[in-house]
């Protein structure tokens, strides 16, 4: 009986921190404004065949439509209805795409907005998403419903209505961030709410939930919501599996709220994680690669099993938001896939790779005036389809880094390594570092402004290795670079500063 209480109770926690991914797949990819059709298309064409775990969606429900400046990316964090309406597709197409990517093993997470409705400024009339009629002035949303009862107005104790401190958890809590209509989260009838909405996704068959603005929310409304959620669809989920749960806080430090207050509820978002990588990557204060001994809890973050990292997201590879410029992002390349591809090989967190849209990035006094550039669009305001070229690259402006040969080929690695110790650190003092996952995986960095050449322990069985972030293995050889793993683990590397990756990895799957 104990232990059959024991079960229950571990049961009762369990899915909310782990991804429900399928056994050997441990990634997820954020396709940042996807439409749901190309969501579907992706996952069965090539997030399943390369073994990712699961999407994170831009919001699915209605949003307010921006027309000044031009529909934003930043217009589907304005909520209007939980309709399932947006610029990414209907509910039919949003049906289809869960269905599918599940059906070949890949999971949907849902970006949750439920800390607010659209901006206090958003006007009135029907113009959202899904036609739905909502006056923001008189805090009116009857496709939802929401009325005055349901914000925080008469809470709220600053003269604007408005977050203007950080340091005061009320404020941040129980005011509006940046004049957005802050939901009344302590009333059952608003928890109620967001749990139907939540479990009406849930039904669908997503697997978790993306908690935006989590920060904003105090972690027992949290709590409060998440109780009432159904465990997942069992259509592809074992019964009293409970969705995972990872929540938006920004704690760069300084701040009175801590990422380790939402630790009961699931994963938070280590945003120290990218900023910190990014600053040792482009050796700025002094930081080196060799620091990178102790990444982890060590450099003050999370607990790996409460982290989800990333090395850039949606919004701070805007150059602004959490950890300003030091952020790498698919504009800096070379520099990009060394950081990634540390992410992934290190065991640390669940990861989470960034897939994005190019825009006209313009910098005016160090500030990208085009940071609010929405995704590829037409005229009529529609999503412009994600195409795929011959070379299988997108098109249409869609950076699709999760399609570049070193990120798919590190996802693979940590499919490949998982649950393998951290092993055989190496260092030379400076910018080049080495370390193995066990005897599964071995990887080598050269970001130093001269040659790197040594020879390691690897922990690898003898044999022949194909590199796979210059090629890979095909057809029983190597499309690039080979490492030879002598029978006592050894093996030479050479990597040159100029060379277009510099660095190496080796696994288990890539052996001849
Ligand atoms: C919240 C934080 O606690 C924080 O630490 C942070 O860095 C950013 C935010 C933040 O979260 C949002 C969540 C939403 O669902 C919707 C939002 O609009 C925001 C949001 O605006 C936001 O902060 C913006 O970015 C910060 C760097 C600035 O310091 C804030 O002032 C705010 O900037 C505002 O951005 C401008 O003041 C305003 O003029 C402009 O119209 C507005 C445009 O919207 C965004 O940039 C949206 C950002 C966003 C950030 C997220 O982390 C997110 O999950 C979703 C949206
Ligand atoms: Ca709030």
């Amino acid at each position: 009986m104990q232990v059959l209480l024991l079960l229950v109770a571990v049961g009762l926690c369990w899915g909310q921190y782990t991804p429900n991914t399928v056994p050997g797949r441990t990634s997820l990819v954020h396709l940042f404004e996807w439409r749901w059709a190309d969501i579907a298309l992706e996952c069965e064409r090539y997030l399943a065949p390369n073994g990712f775990g699961g999407v994170q969606v831009s919001p699915p429900n209605e949003n307010i439509v921006v027309t000044n400046p031009n529909r934003p990316w930043w217009e589907r964090y304005q909520p209007v209805s939980y309709r399932i309406c947006t610029r990414s597709g209907n509910e039919d197409e949003f049906r289809d795409m869960v269905t599918r990517c599940n059906n070949v093993g890949v999971r949907i997470y849902v970006d949750a907005v439920v800390n607010h409705m659209c901006s206090a400024a958003g006007g009135t009339g029907t113009h959202s998403t899904c036609g739905s009629y909502f006056n923001a002035g008189n805090r009116d949303f009857p496709a939802v419903p929401y009325s005055g009862w349901d914000f925080n107005d008469g809470k709220c104790q600053t003269a604007s209505g408005d977050i203007e401190n950080y340091g005061d958890i009320y404020q941040v809590r129980d005011c509006r961030l940046v004049s957005l209509l802050d939901l009344a989260l302590e009333k059952d009838y608003v928890r109620s709410t967001v749990a139907a909405y939540m479990n009406h996704l849930i039904d669908i068959g997503v697997a978790g939930f993306r908690i935006d603005a989590a920060k904003h929310m105090w972690p027992g409304d949290i709590r409060a919501f998440l109780d009432k959620l159904n465990d997942l669809n069992t259509q592809w989920f074992s019964a009293g599996t409970k969705p995972f749960i990872y929540q938006e806080v920004i704690d760069l430090g300084g701040e009175p709220i801590t990422g380790s207050e939402y630790f009961g509820n699931g994963r938070v978002t280590e945003f120290k994680y990218g900023a910190k990588l990014g600053t040792v990557i482009r050796k700025w204060n002094g930081e080196k690669m060799a620091y990178l001994k102790n990444w982890g809890e060590g450099w003050g973050f999370v607990p790996s099993d409460r982290a989800l990292v990333f090395v850039d997201n949606h919004d701070n590879q805007r150059g602004h938001g959490a950890g300003g410029s030091s952020i790498l992002t698919f504009w800096d390349a070379r520099l990009y896939k060394m950081a990634v591809g540390f992410m992934l090989a290190h065991p640390y967190g669940v990861t989470r790779v960034m897939s994005s849209f190019r825009w006209p990035r313009y910098f005016v006094d160090g500030q990208d005036v085009n940071d609010w550039v929405g995704p590829p669009s037409n005229d009529d305001g529609s999503i412009k389809p994600v195409t795929i070229n011959e070379d299988t690259t997108c098109g249409n402006d869609w950076v699709c880094e999760h399609r570049w040969r070193q990120i798919r080929n590190m996802v693979i690695f940590r499919n490949v390594v998982d649950g393998e110790p951290f092993s055989n650190w190496w260092d030379n003092g400076s910018n080049q570092v080495a370390f193995g996952r066990g005897n599964k995986g071995f990887i080598i960095f050269n970001n130093d402004d001269w040659s790197l050449n040594v020879t390691l322990q690897t922990g690898l069985p003898a044999g022949t290795y194909c590199d796979v972030i210059s090629g890979q293995k095909e057809d029983g050889s190597c499309t690039a670079a080979e490492v030879r793993v002598a029978a006592d683990g050894m093996a030479s590397f050479l990597i040159s500063n100029k060379d277009e990756d510099a660095f190496i990895a080796i696994h288990a799957d890539a052996k001849l």
